[in-house]
């Protein structure tokens, strides 16, 4: 069949299950726009690339597949470039899209040339694969390559670059092929790893299953859920992999952050960590609380990429493919041998619940501007059932973790790169790849919420079912801790401050979406609830206590940890 290679791109896009696609449109990119609409595409212009990046991005944690967005030749693609490096530290396995003058143009020796810049060398390094479309026939072998790079091993961004020549060209091709022709989809592990992965599991006394981001983000938590089962053991998240799995929302605790979590990993023999680096965060799994059972211990670690065995801690029984594909491999190898729960996992849940509802209780309370660990328990309280859980923000986030009463199925966070600025865009792309049906919860501290704060627009012309929460003490918050603690209390605290005459209920409602301000812990749920009820896109304004949000982060010194510099 004859088409050209806009089509075919689309085409290529379809067999890899992909729907939508991020982007300002640009002459680029107007055919490919206009086609993806007719064929039924979800098509959402941002107000800003690296919003479509991270738009896309969210698509992908979502689906657990690859999501694409574009930029236009210049000044889109580099505004591409934030997302693109996101992308590839949190894993994300994003197709950005960048057009390009005709490559006369670049090929020439001439000065002026507008809206040019030599593009693809910029973003090697941030991506997993970066080319070009020169030539039309080479269209499905760039196509391909980009999508094989992005899932393959570590799954990661890729770069491809469309110019202007060849988006009209036609090509004689024949059916997209499925993605099982071209990459490798489903990777088992070998029998003789899973028999030995289930010896270790049946002889341990004390396992624990260690589950990061990638379980979430490849959507594998059904079958994580059978695994944690028949091991009858406690499930320790990682700080990247912080949603929970239905089903085992009691016994799962935050590593570092729940007392239950420390005392699992310490007296365990056996850990299987699933869907994580073993990075910073978890002390490569060797560091600070692992370090006292370590003679003890067998690890088993789930990975798609085989250069990542033993890099941060040694392995005892490495199981390379997909999560996807072993976990079930697994669950077969023990599902006649169940393990029995050991009594102290019940003493955990217990502990757990009771350290919960102990900080609701104790969360200080009654002032106005209102305490930041308050404005966390009562905003997620009221957290929906089966609601998505987005966050951004430095302190916001830090007392998130510690007084959350929410357990979300699924939470978007950019815990890796740490890029404030994503938690907008992430929940505006989770609600798209949802369809708008599951309500979401944004909680971000004020600066973060402005990066992008013109994707108000967005989410209110996609009627999302969105409530940002926003921390508002008019400040760069966790900076202004920064100062203190380094030049002590009354110092300068250059460039940390902006205004307090900012009314963001007022921003909201000046794009359409529902507003209020809020000053006093009663009025946090009522507040939400109503924002919820309006059935629009919602931001509530809480003025919180800047002293309060600037000096009393809780576990701030567990989290200092995990910047290993010296200790590696
Ligand atoms: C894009 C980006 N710029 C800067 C930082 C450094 N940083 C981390 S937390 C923080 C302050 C965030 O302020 P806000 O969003 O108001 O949240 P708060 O700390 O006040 O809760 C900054 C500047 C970052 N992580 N990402």
């Amino acid at each position: 069949m004859t088409v050209k290679v806009y089509e075919r791109i689309l085409d290529l896009l379809e067999a890899e299950g992909i729907r939508t696609i991020f982007g300002i449109p640009d002459p680029n990119f107007v055919h490919m726009f206009h086609l993806a609409e007719e064929r039924g595409w979800n098509v959402v212009a941002p107000h800003h690339e690296e919003s479509a990046g991270f738009m896309a991005e969210a698509v992908s944690r979502m689906t657990g597949g690859p999501a694409v967005c574009i930029g236009t030749l210049g000044p889109g693609v580099a505004n591409l470039a934030g997302a693109m490096m996101c992308a590839k530290v949190e894993n994300s396995p994003v197709i950005f899209f960048g057009g390009q003058r005709a490559r006369i143009t670049e090929q020439r020796v001439r000065r002026g040339r507008i809206q040019f810049v030599k593009q693809a060398e910029l973003f090697e390094p941030s991506v997993k694969y970066s080319a070009s479309i020169e030539y039309a026939d080479q269209t499905d072998e760039v196509i391909r390559e980009g999508l094989r790079k992005a899932l393959s091993g570590t799954p990661g961004p890729v770069y491809i670059e469309y110019p202007s020549h060849v988006i009209l060209e036609e090509l004689d091709v024949p059916e997209a092929l499925p993605p099982s022709r071209y990459r490798l989809v489903g990777q088992t592990a070998g029998q003789d790893g899973i028999d030995e992965a289930a010896r270790l599991i049946r002889a341990a006394e004390k396992p624990i299953l260690l589950v990061g981001h990638g379980v979430h983000t490849s959507r594998a938590g059904e079958s994580v859920k059978a695994l944690a089962d028949l091991m009858a053991c406690p499930v320790i998240q990682t700080s990247g992999g912080t949603s929970y799995i239905k089903g085992l929302e009691d016994r799962t605790f935050p590593y570092g952050f729940s007392p239950s979590a420390i005392e699992a990993v310490v007296g365990s023999d056996l850990c299987l960590a699933i869907g994580t680096e073993l990075g910073e965060p978890v002390h490569y799994g060797r560091g600070r609380h692992w370090v006292a059972g370590e003679a003890n211990r067998s690890w088993i670690l789930i990975e798609q990429d085989p250069e990542a065995i033993g890099v941060n801690r040694a392995i005892d029984v490495p199981l390379v493919g997909d999560l996807r594909a072993i976990v079930p491999q697994l669950v077969a190898a023990l599902s006649d041998t169940p393990r029995e729960a050991s009594p102290d996992l019940e003493r955990w849940i217990r502990e757990d619940a009771e350290r919960l509802a102990e900080l609701a209780a104790t969360a200080p309370s009654g002032l106005s501007p209102v305490h930041p660990a308050r404005l966390i328990v009562e905003a997620t309280k009221v957290f929906p059932a089966d609601g998505i859980m987005v966050r951004d923000g430095g302190a916001t986030t830090i007392f998130g973790w510690t007084y959350s009463q929410a357990k979300p199925h699924d939470v978007m966070w950019n815990q890796n790169f740490g890029h404030l600025g994503t938690g907008l865009p992430y929940a505006v792309g989770a609600g798209v790849a949802d369809g708008g049906r599951r309500p979401m919860m944004l909680i971000t501290g004020d600066s973060s919420f402005q990066f992008h704060i013109a994707e108000l627009e967005t989410a209110a012309r996609l009627n999302l079912p969105l409530v940002c929460v926003v921390a508002v003490d008019y400040a760069w918050g966790l900076e202004v801790g920064v100062y203190k603690r380094t030049f002590g209390q009354g110092s300068l605290e250059t460039g940390t401050h902006w205004s307090t005459a900012t009314r963001l209920d007022k921003v909201a409602e000046g794009f359409g979406c529902y507003g209020e301000y809020v000053e006093r812990d009663e009025d946090i749920a009522p507040a939400i609830k109503r924002a919820y009820a309006s059935g629009k896109t919602a931001v509530i304004h809480v003025a919180v206590d800047p002293k309060a949000n600037s000096e009393e982060m809780p576990s701030y010194d567990e989290f200092r940890t995990w910047y290993a510099e010296g200790t590696q």
